[in-house]
């Protein structure tokens, strides 16, 4: 039975949205300032979804995401220190500075696998699901992806196997209507890609990524189903990326009018502002959480820059299984 979330919990989404938006925020301003060079694809604009997600999820629930991923990673518990550390090459990294933002993996807290190749998660995703299905500890996998990735034939494969074994995995399409620099209608054929669920029956769900309560009403319900033993559910979370498709893309090829509706919609501010106008928490009770979280984005950054440089000894360790023979 669904069930509203608490004061308690509303905060901890608000808390993962700060994180999220602080931490974008202060990648952008480093490399701006020449202080971390690395190929960047901002999530700021999505971080309703993840955050809303993951108060549902268990520490050892599995999580599989895409280059577009920090939001996905800080919200299920990825240490910010450490994605720092890895976006800057150091030792500290949780690949020891050897995956950079592409490639981000931390198995303690559930991060499986970040992947660069367009859908490549998806099938990875079933494989993760089948091992907790066979051992039956009850882990459940979400395995987010884009609204392009929707079109790779993965996408399709992996919905119709994790259908008909009944694994438990919540597909979360973060349709932020662009894939690279290609409108959602130029290379989608259906309008609402939850409903293509449909075709390999599973429910398919359509909601506001920007809005907490309807996305955690959502994975409320994928979650549950997956858990119990009642199978995949593709949740479709529409949302918009503010920053172009990455750190350079300028994203003039949004109209302009769409863009400002867009940003006008930003779901964090929005978010403060329910908040407070429903009596969950008062605007300084909201800025003491954002500078808490300031704080630590300070502390991430500074542990990474104090971490050494990835020894180039490092360079073949931990990629062949046979290495140490
Ligand atoms: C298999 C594959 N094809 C093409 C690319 C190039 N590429 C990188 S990101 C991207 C767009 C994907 O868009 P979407 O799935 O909507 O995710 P978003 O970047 O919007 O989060 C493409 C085509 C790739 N990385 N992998
Ligand atoms: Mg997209």
């Amino acid at each position: 039975m669904n069930a509203a979330p608490d004061s308690r919990t509303l905060l901890a989404i608000y808390r993962k949205m700060s994180a999220i938006k602080h931490n974008d925020e202060r990648f952008i301003s480093t490399m701006l300032a020449g202080r971390l060079s690395m190929p960047y694809y901002s999530a700021r604009g999505q971080e309703c979804i993840p955050a809303a997600i993951s108060v549902l999820l268990r520490d050892d629930d599995y999580l599989v995401t895409i280059y577009r991923g920090v939001h996905d990673m800080i919200a299920k518990g990825v240490p910010p220190r450490l994605i720092w550390a890895e976006f800057a090459g150091r030792s500290t990294g949780t690949c020891k500075g050897k995956g950079g933002p592409m490639h981000v993996t931390h198995p303690e807290s559930g991060c499986m696998v970040t992947t660069g190749i367009v859908g490549a998660g998806m099938p990875i995703g079933c494989g993760l699901a089948l091992s907790a299905q066979l051992r039956g500890d009850g882990r459940v996998t979400v395995t987010n992806f884009g609204d392009g990735a929707s079109n790779i034939g993965a996408f399709h494969e992996s919905m119709n196997l994790a259908s008909v074994w009944k694994l438990p995995l919540v597909f979360v399409c973060q349709n932020n209507r662009y894939a690279e620099h290609t409108a959602l209608a130029t290379g989608t054929s259906i309008e609402r890609i939850a409903d293509r669920a449909a075709s390999y029956g599973m429910p398919g769900l359509h909601v506001d990524g920007n809005d907490p309560l309807a996305v955690y009403a959502a994975a409320q319900e994928a979650i549950e189903r997956a858990r119990s033993g009642g199978g995949p559910t593709l949740i479709e979370a529409m949302t918009f990326r503010f920053n172009g498709h990455l750190i350079g893309d300028s994203g003039d090829y949004i109209p302009k009018p769409e863009y400002a509706a867009a940003v006008a919609a930003d779901p964090y501010p929005r978010y403060r502002r329910w908040l407070a106008d429903n009596g969950h928490a008062n605007a300084g009770e909201l800025d003491a959480i954002d500078a808490a979280i300031k704080a630590e984005v300070d502390a991430a950054m500074q542990f990474a820059f104090d971490s050494p440089l990835t020894d180039v000894a490092e360079v073949t360790r931990d990629v062949f299984a046979d290495h140490a023979a």
